[in-house]
């Protein structure tokens, strides 16, 4: 957790920090959004009108990020050394679902948009680790109720996780970077903001172009993640940057 009076860091984190891992981003040209319609994969009616649809979508992805190949990258690495090596507590809330950040060594890490590789019970509640498919075949491990099961992840209209935690963490920190996030979706897009305007932090976009919301960060590095955040990573811990 580090030393609680040294400058604080909130990182988020998008899908373009883990394209170079070889999972797509939503908007891009070659994005998922490009390729099946949010209204038909990521909402709760669309769930609920034709669930093996969404099964099917999800299981997908959850091959792939479990297949030979993927993994994290030089960006996901140099945030996990960041919060290992600064002095001060840095808070990692990703909205990507997938878990490189983890497996790149980070620990303090909040999934704002859920996991893919998590289930959670429509019957009873509880979240089950979940690697593998699932269908509407499943019954629940804790209740036992059967067809009940949902891939435990945010879609449009429902409610992000952990928001009370990350308020108060953004509303506190020294320093705000934004990775790999076109800024589209809120509440994300609205944290660059509640930094700046509750905190008084630095705020700083990494991203491959400027994202929607480019103009309300102080300071912009464009490039790909995986040459710019370890650049910016580097830079920091050698305390330029100054973060107050
Ligand atoms: C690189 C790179 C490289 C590429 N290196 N960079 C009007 C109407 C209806 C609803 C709304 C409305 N206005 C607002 C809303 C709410 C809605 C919303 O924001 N809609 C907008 C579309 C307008 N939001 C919600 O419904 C959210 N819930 C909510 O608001 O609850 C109420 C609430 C109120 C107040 C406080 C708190 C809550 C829920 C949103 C759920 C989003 N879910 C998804 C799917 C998750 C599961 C899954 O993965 O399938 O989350 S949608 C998708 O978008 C996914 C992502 O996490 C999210 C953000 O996308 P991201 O990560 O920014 O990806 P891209 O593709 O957009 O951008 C990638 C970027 O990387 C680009 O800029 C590239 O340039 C860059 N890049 N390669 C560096 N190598």
């Amino acid at each position: 957790m580090g030393d609680r009076s040294a400058p604080s860091i909130v990182i988020l984190t998008g899908a373009g920090i883990s394209k170079e891992s070889g999972l797509d981003t939503f908007r891009d040209a070659d994005g998922i959004w490009a390729k099946v319609r949010i209204e038909d994969v990521a909402t709760p009616e669309a769930f609920a009108r034709d669930p093996d649809r969404v099964h099917e979508f999800y299981n997908a992805r959850r091959r792939q990020l479990r297949g030979d190949g993927i993994a994290p990258n030089a960006a996901h690495q140099a945030l996990a050394r960041l919060e290992q090596d600064w002095p001060g507590p840095v808070l990692l809330v990703t909205q990507n679902i997938d878990d490189l950040h983890e497996r790149g060594g980070s620990r303090n890490v909040i999934h704002m948009h859920g996991e893919l590789q998590k289930a959670r019970c429509q019957a009873c509640g509880a979240v089950h680790a979940w690697p593998g498919d699932m269908s509407r075949a499943d019954s629940c491990p804790a209740c036992a109720s059967m067809g009940m099961l949902r891939v435990h992840v945010v879609w449009f209209g429902e409610m992000p996780f952990e928001m009370d935690r990350i308020y108060q963490s953004l509303s506190n920190c020294n320093l705000f970077l934004s990775i790999g996030t076109s800024g589209n979706v809120y509440p994300a897009a609205g944290f660059v903001q509640e930094a700046r305007l509750q905190a008084g932090a630095r705020t700083v976009e990494l991203n491959l172009e400027p994202s929607e919301g480019a103009s309300l960060f102080a300071d912009q590095r464009y490039g790909p993640a995986t040459e710019i955040v370890p650049a910016y990573v580097d830079a920091l811990l050698a305390g330029a940057p100054k973060v107050t």
